[in-house]
């Protein structure tokens, strides 16, 4: 017997064609754009440089920005698995036969290899990084970054080359005849298929959406926490369990030559503030407690810094990419921006970051930076 690559024509599911197609395209597109957008808002967000200042207001946007892009990241995998089910005998078509078709040809299967293989990086690597799963050497946000340029490059390119099939997909209405042995209709595909990405946005909506948190099975860390707020990294993993409960713990706001050195007493001796302010980590889920603490600008002005200052926050951890975060000048300037001392009216949780910890508004939790001993601004 001889065996033969196949050919376009031995797939003969009565479910493929451009009504189905078109349809988990769009979908797909939606949710691959919304993704991109927010991706955009999160990379922006956790730059130390900002030609723009990203905005302290509303407080709750990093929450909504990233809540989305975890959401629809889930609902597009759904999606992906089934356009690819959908296109896949077309990779077994034969090159066109006339010369000048070639060129195009070669753009738009470039452009589709290009595509499956960034959109399946994307998607992976996202819901490992939300699962805390890193098997990788590489920096996830960077090359996360990169591949985002590289799908919506792509993604653009296709939806060029295919707009004029996607607008007859859609003239088109699925019919609702069974595939042969009484299988699914093409419809009854379309509805199986918007059912599956409903059910992963259900299923991951509650890391964010409170209400939903019963029906997630795929909320991370929805359970809750100390003092009503998830844990993403505790005390003992950070290796700070015993430098954080020290008596000789310090807080030092250093500025220039000017150091301040301040007990945790002295810190309570502060005015205190209490702000409603969501943790929103980068991973999707977030949680709103209410934070009691000085105000970062209050501490500043112990040691003459100019308000607007940009402060590098510096914590007890010792290794990891999060032992430190730069708070840029507007928020530390901002009167909602807390050195927290207190959750929900308790002493912060050691895991919460005691003794001292940033909250800032509309900050990605990534940069709220727990068991903080030093707030330093270049002179
Ligand atoms: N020092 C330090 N601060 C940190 C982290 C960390 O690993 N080390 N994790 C950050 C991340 S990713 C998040 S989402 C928030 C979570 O805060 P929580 O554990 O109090 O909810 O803390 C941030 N602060
Ligand atoms: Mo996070």
């Amino acid at each position: 017997m001889k065996l033969r690559a196949p050919a376009p024509e031995h797939f003969t599911s009565r479910l493929r064609g451009v009504a189905t197609t078109a349809r988990v395209g769009t979908w797909l597109g939606i949710c691959f754009g919304l993704c991109f957008l927010t991706g955009l808002v999160s990379h922006y967000a956790q730059n130390v440089d900002q030609p723009v200042p990203f905005p302290t207001s509303p407080a709750w946007g990093y929450q909504v920005t990233q809540g989305l892009h975890v959401i629809s990241g889930t609902a597009a995998v759904p999606l992906l698995l089934v356009k690819l089910w959908l296109v896949y005998p077309r990779l077994f078509q034969r090159p066109p036969r006339e010369p000048r078709r070639l060129p195009l040809e070669a753009l738009e299967r470039g452009s589709i290899a290009v595509l499956v293989a960034s959109g399946v990086f994307l998607l992976a690597s996202g819901l490992m990084n939300a699962a805390q799963w890193y098997p990788w050497e590489f920096s996830f946000r960077r090359t996360h970054y990169a591949a985002a340029w590289l799908a919506i490059g792509a993604l653009l390119v296709h939806i060029g080359v295919k707009l004029a099939l996607v607008r007859e997909g859609w003239a088109e209405r699925p019919d609702t005849e069974p595939t042969e042995g009484g299988g699914l209709s093409r419809r009854g595909l379309l509805r199986t298929t918007a059912a599956a990405a409903g059910v992963a946005v259900l299923a991951t909506a509650g890391n964010t959406v409170g209400w939903l948190r019963e029906v997630s099975a795929f909320a991370v860390r929805s359970g809750e926490g100390p003092q009503g707020v998830p844990i993403n990294k505790s005390a003992a993993a950070a290796g700070v369990t015993e430098t954080a409960t020290a008596e000789d713990y310090r807080l030092e706001v250093a500025y220039g030559a000017t150091t301040v050195s301040l007990s945790r007493e002295d810190l309570l001796a502060l005015p205190q503030h209490t702000e409603e302010l969501p943790i929103a980590c980068v991973e999707g889920w977030s949680a709103t407690g209410a934070w009691t603490g000085p105000r970062v600008r209050d501490l500043l002005e112990l040691v003459g810094a100019p308000a607007e200052s940009t402060v590098e926050v510096i914590s007890l951890q010792e290794s990891g990419p999060f032992r430190a975060s730069t708070l840029q000048g507007n928020f530390a300037a901002d009167d909602r921006t807390l050195l927290a001392l207190a959750l929900a009216g308790e002493p912060l949780d050691l895991d919460h970051g005691y003794p001292a910890r940033v909250i800032a508004p509309n900050r990605p939790g990534v940069l709220q930076t727990k068991w903080v001993t030093r707030l330093e601004v270049p002179a």
